[in-house]
């Protein structure tokens, strides 16, 4: 299903990316992936060396004559070269090296580029085994995974980077410019090793949808209170909101059970999609384990399912129902990622007519005895390095600099001029005819995340979506926190977790179903605590709070 999706809908990978949390085997509760390595966490401060190597690099860098200063060419140098281990694109029909917008950054940059492509598909299973095995013979590598565990850099595979800062000027500003990300780039030894491709963190974010009609026929504004959407839902179930006759056919909300989390978990001050939280004062908590939030929050949802507000079947319900149901008028409100709110629910409402007056248009998030909040994704993507092998290191992080510069992030998001946009009279863009072809676009190399450090764009999602659907966006972003960072572990803490986390999970799957239906009555919420404890959760949730500090450390150095 996402690649049908991706084939009918995308222009460019960021919802690629949305779309990858809603093939639906995504648990809320799961931790983030984690990692490896022992020891008691850093305690000197990490990110002072990084620091230390931007100030004192600025200077230096030249080659005979030529300094490389963040534009093309990265060298005057002729007959140079350099090898790129890398995936090809997830369209079978792209040949990513020779895509326009690909050739072009390798023309303008002045080396040569000798692909090494291995099939995205396959790409894990192929790259891990070489380099585990040291037969990875290339210059810039784009990583197979994000190296949580420091498997590589602790191995010695790839340069720190640190040492070339000097030539990579793009790249120490855009550090600077983003020190959430800086801080989780820098491992426990206090170096960079790794330029990462990036997704968008804040725009684009799964959300509640609500049928505007619906509203204005119930006389109300989208609810921004538990209690004012409860009383939504009831009218909603009274009344014939599709004036079919029929007062009985209507479901109030058509919610997938993964995404209740996201959709109610903030009012009781709860991030129940990273499942590990900090509070301000770096407090770490596990929001499936809040003995009285978390309990609260069950209790609402119990209330739900007992008016018959949530279904009783919520468990099973999909997104192809959920097209379903609004394509027949029947249901009210909905939450899903961003993208499905003018692509898949609101086109296929009968009496859609492109506006926002008539279309399933997002709100913002429900506050209870907290206040709403919806949760972003972690913005590091791809992860590309440089081996210690490198023919010629200094010239290959130029390479990866110029590839990360934002004459080459313009190119990624939007091609080129003439070709793929056009600038209009107002300096808006646009695609052209070609360039609204996806087929073409992604021929053309749009986002080509697989083989340079891209960052998705919103500006070039803005255009694919309805003009109402963007501003529904840009409404919404103030909404969104930060969620549980990536943080770099070690082996110890790794074991630990991968030991202890997945029975976690089980439980606190199995026990949110049976509190929410009451088949496990509230009154053994604390035996559920308890049996959260004997799972080992005090252990995990130690092993968070040292990742936590030392990630803390970083963005405060
Ligand atoms: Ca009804
Ligand atoms: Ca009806």
């Amino acid at each position: 299903m996402k690649k049908k999706i991706l084939s009918m809908l995308l222009a460019t990978s960021m919802v690629a990316a949305a779309l990858t949390g809603c093939g639906g085997g995504q648990t809320p509760a799961q931790a983030p992936a984690d990692t490896t390595q022992t020891e008691a966490p850093a305690t000197e401060n990490k990110t002072e060396k990084v620091d230390a190597d931007i100030e004192q690099a600025q200077a230096v860098a030249e080659d005979s004559g030529y300094v490389y200063e963040g534009t093309a060419p990265i060298t005057q140098e002729a007959g140079k070269s350099i090898k790129i281990l890398a995936e090809t694109s997830n369209y079978t029909n792209v040949d990513i090296a020779n895509a326009e917008i690909v050739k072009k950054v390798v023309a303008d940059s002045g080396v040569a580029v000798d692909w090494q492509l291995v099939d995205y598909n396959n790409y894990q299973d192929t790259v891990t085994p070489m380099l585990s095995t040291g037969q990875a013979d290339a210059d810039i590598i784009l990583l197979p995974d994000q190296d949580t565990n420091q498997v590589y850099i602790k191995s010695g595979l790839f340069q720190p980077l640190n040492q070339y800062f000097g030539s990579m000027p793009n790249f120490t500003k855009w550090l600077h410019d983003n020190p959430v990300m800086k801080a989780e780039l820098t491992a426990e030894d206090g170096n960079i090793y790794y330029v990462p491709g990036t997704n968008v963190g804040k725009d684009y974010q799964p959300c509640l949808m609500y049928n505007v009609v619906w509203l204005e026929k119930a006389g109300m504004k989208a609810p921004e209170t538990l209690d004012d959407f409860v009383a939504l839902l009831q009218y909603y179930k009274d009344n014939d909101m599709n004036d079919n006759g029929d007062k009985n056919d209507e479901i109030p909300m058509s919610i997938m059970a993964d995404f209740l989390p996201y959709m109610f978990g903030p009012a009781f001050g709860l991030d129940l999609v990273s499942g590990f939280q900090a509070d301000a004062d770096g407090n770490v908590t596990y929001a499936y384990a809040d003995s009285e939030n978390y309990k609260k929050y069950l209790e609402f949802l119990n209330g739900l399912y007992k008016d018959g507000l949530l279904e009783v079947e919520y468990t099973s319900l999909d997104r192809d129902k959920v097209i379903e149901r609004i394509s027949n008028d029947l249901t009210g409100v909905a939450y899903d990622f961003s993208w499905a709110m003018s692509m898949m629910y609101s086109n296929v409402l009968p009496y859609y007519d492109g506006t926002a007056d008539k279309a399933f248009v997002g709100a913002a998030p429900l506050s209870g005895d907290s206040k709403g909040f919806y949760v972003g994704r972690v913005e590091l993507g791809n992860m590309f390095a440089i081996s210690t092998n490198a023919q010629d290191p200094e010239l290959c992080a130029k390479f990866l600099d110029y590839a990360m510069s934002d004459a080459c992030q313009e190119l990624y998001q939007w091609g080129i001029e003439g070709e793929s946009y056009q600038v209009n009279a107002d300096g808006s863009r646009e695609f052209t005819e070609k360039g609204k072809d996806n087929d073409w676009l992604q021929q053309f190399g749009i986002n080509p995340s697989f083989v340079f450090p891209a960052q998705q764009s919103v500006a070039s999602t803005d255009v694919l979506v309805a003009d109402w659907h963007a501003k529904s966006n840009a409404d919404l972003r103030q909404y969104v926190v930060d969620p549980w960072p990536f943080i770099y572990s070690t082996d110890a803490e790794t074991d630990t977790i991968n030991t202890y986390m997945t029975d976690i999970q089980t439980k606190v799957d199995e026990s949110a179903a049976a509190f929410i239906t009451g088949t496990r009555p509230m009154t053994e919420f604390d035996a559920y605590i308890g049996e959260l404890d004997a799972l080992h959760l005090p252990e995990v949730l130690e092993i968070r709070k040292q990742q936590y500090a030392r990630y803390k450390k970083a963005l405060n150095g």
